[in-house]
């Protein structure tokens, strides 16, 4: 397994996708000029040269359950930001970190299937030190960096190496386990419990995460459990 430095790359993610045949479990490459980074569902992940770590892991082995491999991958990148800057950060589920309300940490989990051989990839983008400026530029008031947050400066390989540490401490117990695992972790990290919430076709109040790693809304009707990359809840920021 090998973390590799990338000068300048359109996506990390498109990187390994692009390079999976050669690598082996647990490669992983980081950059800090992503040219083309990707959200989810088509969105863009904004990037400021020398100022962000974009990060992706393959992972070459099998997983109990890889619907909550964002899950896993918030929890590991919430690691790294207290071991960079002493505070833990809060997720909001399933897999956005946020730093005094605001977003520091973006997260993009692909697989790739080819036959029996199943891949897995989170992506992980952490702001280090863009000032407030850079989101207000691209009408991102909800975006922030650990330096415009807390006042601290990282150097991006000490940030790669914590990054990519946290994911490789949690992934045997994870890829054994899967969400339940993690569980007591993930529901103390989450902002949403005990909040109101909404989505597209329902409002109400965040009860808890199952072990299935849902988010469980409590609406007027009953309980509803919200899967993963289904829904984009809201209500937070
Ligand atoms: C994400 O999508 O937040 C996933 C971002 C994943 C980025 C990593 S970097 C390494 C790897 N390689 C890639 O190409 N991607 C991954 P989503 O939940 O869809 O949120 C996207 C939304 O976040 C955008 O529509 C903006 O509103 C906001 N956003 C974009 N850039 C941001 C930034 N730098 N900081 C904070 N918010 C941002």
């Amino acid at each position: 397994m090998s973390l590799v430095f990338l000068s300048e790359v359109d996506s990390t993610n498109s990187w390994l996708i692009r390079n999976a045949a050669t690598l082996k479990d647990a490669d992983a490459v980081y950059t800090d000029n992503q040219t083309a980074g990707r959200g989810r569902k088509g969105r863009v992940w904004e990037n400021q040269p020398g100022a962000m770590l974009c990060l992706s892991m393959l992972i070459r082995r099998p997983l109990a359950d890889p619907t909550t491999l964002p899950l896993l991958s918030s929890l590991a990148a919430a690691d790294a930001v207290e071991q960079l800057c002493g505070c833990r950060g809060e997720i909001k589920w399933p897999n956005d970190l946020l730093l005094q309300g605001k977003k520091i940490c973006g997260i993009l989990c692909e697989s790739l299937l080819s036959g029996a051989d199943a891949c897995y990839i989170p992506g992980i983008g952490i702001n280090l030190a863009q000032p407030a400026d850079f989101f207000a530029a691209r009408g991102l008031p909800h975006g922030g960096s650990l330096l415009s947050l807390t006042g601290v400066s990282c150097d991006l390989k000490t940030a790669a190496e914590a990054l990519y540490d946290a994911l490789l401490r949690r992934l045997d117990a994870f890829a054994a386990g899967g969400f339940p695992a993690i569980a007591a972790e993930y529901r103390a990290a989450c902002v949403n419990l005990g909040k109101e919430v909404y989505t597209d076709t329902l409002r109400g109040t965040a009860v808890a995460v199952d072990d299935a790693g849902r988010l469980v809304v409590r609406t007027a009707e009953g309980e509803t459990a919200v899967f993963t990359g289904e829904v984009t809840v809201r209500g937070i920021y």
